[in-house]
């Protein structure tokens, strides 16, 4: 089966693509309230623990993206698949993988070290290696490799000791091992495939083992249901459900079902989704070992898209592939360790808060509790003032989360200014705690405010207005292989009456640069478009541009992006101005708009 078919596959998931503007409009349901549970009770442990560790693997971490003398980039648990390595000699091969280094509570101490709440190792992958000692089938961990002990059994026992949820991610319906599982077109004929016996024989059983054996379970993490239909998919919840109530189900068990929602591989929704939700991310470019992928996410960017996906209500599992000899690779475990020392100081930012009732602002994002507004500060205003506008409430005190130093503030009317220090304590995330009384209402899309105080100001794709037939769309792209990336876009401007349109408030007089950043194939190049900068009771200033080529959309290849400069804008007072972008004439869609840029001149 070709990859791209194996997408098709995966796209079946029936995952939402993320939603719109800052509070996206709810997903068709809300996850995780489901009423038996009364009100969410079922899924507030993973609502709270907001950060979890994911763990991929497997006999493909020995291979570590090299295999039958060949390298594959990209995610290396898709080795057999991309290889066509015919199922006995992958299983011939499999016996090479040997954990001898393995040791549960040194995973544990690490995961725990970082800050994680729950953890979710793939017991079966699509290969169809189970990493426990299964009596389904010898494909395993024990009966097929040198090994020989149960890794499973020793990860729940730690797990256990330390207090940490354990879930198992599991692939029921793609198995390469076998004739009757999804995925493999190379050694089995897919017409002669017969799907519900691949359930009956293997599948059901193998969760049920896992559901038995390993102690209470927090989360059964099913992937790509395939060409299952809903019964099928209830069949796997009845399963978890009657054998473990409380285990909690992700929505990849396919047909709208499931406690929470799983977005795409690392896609983070628009804006705000209420409900419980996760989003997963592999920390290099790869969900399993490889030898030779060494683009690690930093602690900084760890930690920020932490609270970005917490700012917008939901979980962050992030993913570490183990080795072949059973140690974590080294740059995650230091990378990891750094994040959970952040959270050591500032994890009341983070686990059990909930969404922002206030949009991201210039300087960073927000999340809340009753009476407190935490502001992520990861851009400092020059001038020190942090501008927090659209603030309902009434502001009692401002502090610096680590170390509790007060900041003065001033209220006026729904802006409040906080001074903060010449420098910022954690310049990759600074947490200033905002306590409040009264009413903190959620604020839909306000004037976005712009000053002079940031390098770069950033209106993106889902903040934009749009009108006649312009839409926000999720743009699925990827370097090598299944390393997918999203680029939120604006799309479909055709006619002069697709545009978009911006609300701003520019807090003090200057010159701002303003750049278009977007992605333009051959059907978009020479389109001529307008930029409209219109201050309050102002005539509209005008600014014509001819889009460049930057390349085709292709999902398998990297979406590329230019920054076309097009005004030089002067903003002779503060004030509230409307930025507008268009097509100059009726025609083919003038271009992929990611965000429209501002920098302010010296
Ligand atoms: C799946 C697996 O194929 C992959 O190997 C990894 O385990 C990942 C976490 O899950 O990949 C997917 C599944 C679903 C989507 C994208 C990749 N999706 O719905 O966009």
């Amino acid at each position: 089966m070709r990859f791209h078919d194996c997408m098709k596959i995966i796209a079946m998931t029936g995952l939402l693509s993320a939603g719109s503007p800052v509070f996206a409009q709810q997903p068709d349901q809300l996850w995780g309230q489901n009423a038996e549970a009364g009100k969410g009770e079922k899924t507030r442990w993973f609502t709270e623990a907001k950060f979890g560790l994911f763990l991929h693997w497997g006999p493909y971490a020995h291979f570590g993206g090299d295999i039958r003398g060949k390298r594959y980039y990209g995610i290396t648990e898709w080795i057999m698949n991309r290889d066509k390595t015919p199922a006995a000699e992958y299983a011939r091969l499999a016996g090479g993988f040997n954990p001898v280094e393995f040791d549960a509570e040194e995973w544990v101490r690490i995961a725990k070290a970082s800050g994680v709440k729950y953890i979710v190792l793939t017991a079966k992958h699509h290969d169809g290696f189970a990493m426990w000692d299964s009596k389904v089938s010898d494909f395993d961990i024990v009966d097929a490799t040198p090994y020989k002990k149960d890794p499973i059994k020793a990860l729940a026992a730690a797990c256990k000791k330390e207090g940490i949820k354990l879930g198992f991610y599991y692939s029921q319906f793609q198995d390469w091992h076998e004739p009757n599982g999804g995925g493999n077109s190379w050694d089995f004929d897919p017409k002669k495939k017969d799907y519900a016996a691949y359930y009956r024989g293997k599948s059901l059983p193998q969760i049920t083992e896992l559901l038995s054996n390993y102690g209470e379970l927090g989360i059964i993490w099913f992937d790509t249901p395939g060409n299952m239909n809903k019964e099928e998919s209830a069949a796997f919840l009845e399963k978890v459900h009657q054998l473990q109530p409380n285990c909690l189900v992700s929505s990849r068990v396919g047909n709208g079902l499931g406690d929470f929602k799983d977005f795409g591989d690392g896609e983070v929704p628009a804006g705000v989704v209420k409900g419980a939700w996760e989003a997963i991310f592999t920390h290099n470019d790869s969900w399993g070992y490889s030898a030779f992928d060494q683009n690690f996410k930093t602690p900084q960017e760890i930690i920020r898209l932490l609270a970005e996906v917490a700012s917008k209500g939901g979980n962050l599992m992030m993913n570490i592939g183990p080795m072949g000899n059973g140690k974590l690779p080294a740059l995650s475990e230091k990378y990891f360790r750094a994040t959970g020392d952040w959270l050591k100081v500032n994890g009341e930012a983070v686990y059990g808060t909930g969404y922002s009732p206030i949009a991201p602002q210039p300087w960073g994002v927000m999340t809340h509790k009753p009476g407190k507004l935490y502001l992520h500060v990861f851009h400092r205003p020059h001038n020190g003032k942090l501008l927090l506008p659209d603030f309902t409430a009434k502001a009692v005190k401002a502090s610096l989360l680590a170390g509790k130093k007060p900041l003065t503030m001033r209220q006026q009317g729904k802006d409040v200014y906080i001074n903060l220090p010449a420098t910022l304590p954690d310049e990759r995330n600074t947490v200033v705690v905002l306590d409040y009384s009264g009413e903190l209402k959620e604020q839909p899309q306000t004037p976005q405010v712009i000053s002079t105080q940031f390098e770069r100001l950033s209106l993106p794709a889902q903040g934009a207005s749009l009108n006649g037939n312009a839409q926000t769309k999720s743009l699925t792209h990827s370097y090598y292989f299944g390393d997918w990336k999203h680029a939120m876009c604006i799309v479909n401007q055709q006619s002069v009456a697709d545009s978009i349109s911006y609300r701003l408030r520019f807090t003090e007089p200057g010159d701002y640069k303003v750049v278009l950043q977007y992605s333009a194939d051959t059907a978009n190049e020479r389109r001529e478009g307008l930029l409209e900068l219109i201050p309050a009771g102002k005539a509209m200033q005008e600014y014509p541009f001819q889009v460049l080529l930057t390349g085709k959309h292709d999902t398998h290849k990297p979406l590329l992006f230019i920054d076309q400069a097009v005004a030089v804008i002067t903003v002779p007072v503060p004030g509230e101005w409307t930025l507008r972008v268009r097509p100059a004439k009726d025609g083919k869609e003038l271009f992929r708009l990611k965000q429209v840029l501002l920098e302010p001149l010296k």
